[in-house]
């Protein structure tokens, strides 16, 4: 077998990752791993925790931002050896996506989309990316308005910097597609049902090398 294939989940705040990212790895199990980014168990993820969770730890927005990618960027030694060693299959909750469009969202004069990708490029790129839309709200999810960024008119600005990104990262060849998945109303099963629609011709698909993408 040839390499594994990244798969990665998007989507706004709550709007199900974590349990679909989980369904996905469990279906492709024992052949996968499943990772999210932030990733708070590192000494740069710890300072990630603070920002997110202790709405009094200030720093620059520029900071923070270098830190999520540079978080993504001390996995990456991980993710390759998952991927083309082991030749297992990574499910992932956020990634580069995220980092831009929460960041953009934030509209600080001077971080246009082109500052906020540059320390991204170079970061191994998933071979698809699906993004759970849902359309109601979903602020009154247990928990939510916890962390920074749980706020609903923040969320909508996110939503619309998600689409810019993903605009802004098509490839012309469609080599590393984003699936957009409706969820609005639909039962946790319905949605694993969707996911795997997309996601299965991908993982059952072979690699013609071991080459990984990059963004
Ligand atoms: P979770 O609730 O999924 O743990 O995310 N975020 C995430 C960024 O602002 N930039 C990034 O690069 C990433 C990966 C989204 C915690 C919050 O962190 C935001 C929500």
């Amino acid at each position: 077998m040839t390499r594994g294939k990244f798969i990665l989940i998007e989507g706004l705040d709550r709007a199900g990752k974590t349990t679909q990212v989980n369904r996905l790895y469990e279906r492709l199990s024992p052949n996968s791993e499943s990772m999210k980014f932030p990733e708070r168990s590192t000494q740069i993820g710890g300072l990630i925790n603070e920002y997110l969770t202790n709405k009094s730890f200030q720093m620059p927005d520029q900071t923070i931002h270098l830190l999520f990618s540079s978080n993504r960027w001390e996995r990456q030694e991980y993710i390759e050896k998952t991927l083309v060693t082991d030749k297992k299959h990574i499910v992932m909750d956020r990634y580069v996506y995220s980092g831009i469009a929460y960041s953009l969202a934030k509209e600080v004069d001077g971080m246009d989309f082109d500052w906020c990708f540059g320390c991204d490029k170079g970061l191994i790129r998933p071979d698809m990316t699906v993004f759970l839309v849902n359309s109601k709200s979903n602020d009154n999810r247990e928990g939510f308005g916890k962390e920074r960024y749980e706020q609903k008119c923040f969320q909508e600005k996110v939503h619309e910097k998600f689409d810019i990104t993903f605009q802004k990262l098509a490839t012309k060849d469609n080599t590393s597609p984003v699936q957009i998945i409706d969820v609005t109303d639909k039962s946790i099963t319905e949605v694993e049902e969707l996911i795997w629609k997309v996601v299965e011709p991908v993982v059952g698909a072979k690699s013609a090398s071991n080459q990984l993408l990059r963004f």
